[in-house]
């Protein structure tokens, strides 16, 4: 158990108040299919997630400053000191930010709650999509699809670009929009290069103490962005996801519900998923997923 201040705590992680300018995000091992949070936990799912954040904000460093200041545990602060094992992989120590309240969401392709919008309105958040497009469908240009954080446990609410403007302004709205593409641009070409379509990636975004726009929480992992192997796209059905198509396969076939709690997931659908996410991680980044264990 960590014993600090917990400031949120998200479904399968918790960030903890570290001293006046600092947080921890931490990833724990639970995995969500269907929106529920299931009883087993996937190994290391919590360290594939945060080795591939901290890659990530690499790679868009010239794009967006971020607020991970440093996921080695070595680095942390004295205070954290006592629960380095516990931590190690799965953690970051990050700048405190204040955050802008918009859910900023680049879509490459139509699914989720984009294509709902979009068979209800012809558009998503108000900007008009082609008629015939399907769930899968590459869309003709990347859009930013903002959505407004809903209350604990419902889902985010989808809102128009101008709903962004009455809310933050016009300059920072168009400041959202622009690095959201940015960031959903450059993490879209690294993946296809790898094989693997970018659907779409949700950011977070918060003001430092300076006032500079900084990237926060995480970025570009499988449980912030859909991630479809390239080879297995087809529009007009539902993608497999990289990382949870075996666990909604034997959930599918389970017979459950769909109402929590949900099944406990046998050992090799375990084994299996864990391979998903650490192939992933190897994939993306070109190193072995031990040699970030080494590292942080
Ligand atoms: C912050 N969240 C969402 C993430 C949760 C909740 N650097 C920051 N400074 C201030 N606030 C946040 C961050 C970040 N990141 C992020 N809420 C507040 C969130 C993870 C777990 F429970």
């Amino acid at each position: 158990m960590i014993d600090l201040p917990l400031l949120a705590r998200g479904k399968v992680r918790e960030l903890y108040a570290v001293d006046d300018g600092h947080l921890l995000l931490v990833a724990s091992d639970r995995l969500s299919a269907y929106d529920v949070v299931l009883p087993t936990a996937v190994p290391d799912k919590g360290a594939v997630l945060t080795g591939l954040s901290v890659w990530w904000f690499e790679q868009l460093a010239d794009l967006v400053p971020n607020h991970l200041v440093t996921a080695r545990t070595a680095e942390y602060p004295d205070s954290l000191q006592p629960y380095a094992d516990e931590l190690r992989g799965r953690s970051m120590l990050c700048r405190r930010l204040t955050m802008v309240p918009v859910e900023c969401v680049a879509r490459g392709y139509l699914t989720g709650s984009g294509l709902r919008d979009y068979q209800q309105t012809g558009g998503i958040c108000g900007e008009r999509l082609p008629v015939g497009l399907q769930d899968g469908s590459r869309l003709p240009a990347t859009v930013f699809t903002p959505a407004t954080k809903a209350a604990v446990g419902d889902h985010d609410e989808n809102v128009s670009y101008d709903a962004v403007v009455d809310a933050v302004g016009a300059e920072l709205a168009a400041e959202l929009r622009r690095l959201t593409l940015a960031v959903y641009g450059r993490g879209s070409a690294i993946a296809a290069d790898r094989g693997i379509l970018l659907a779409d990636t949700k950011l977070e975004l918060g003001h430092d103490r300076d006032g500079v726009l900084v990237l926060g929480d995480e970025v570009l992992t499988p449980d912030s962005s859909r991630f479809w192997p390239a080879d297995g796209w087809q529009p007009g059905q539902a993608q497999p996801s990289f990382d949870k198509q075996y666990v909604r396969d034997w959930l599918d076939a389970s017979g459950w519900d769909r109402t929590a709690p949900g099944p406990e997931l046998p050992g090799e659908v375990v084994e299996r998923s864990r391979e998903k996410y650490v192939e992933a991680y190897e994939r993306l980044t070109g190193s072995s997923f031990d040699s970030w264990l080494r590292e942080a």
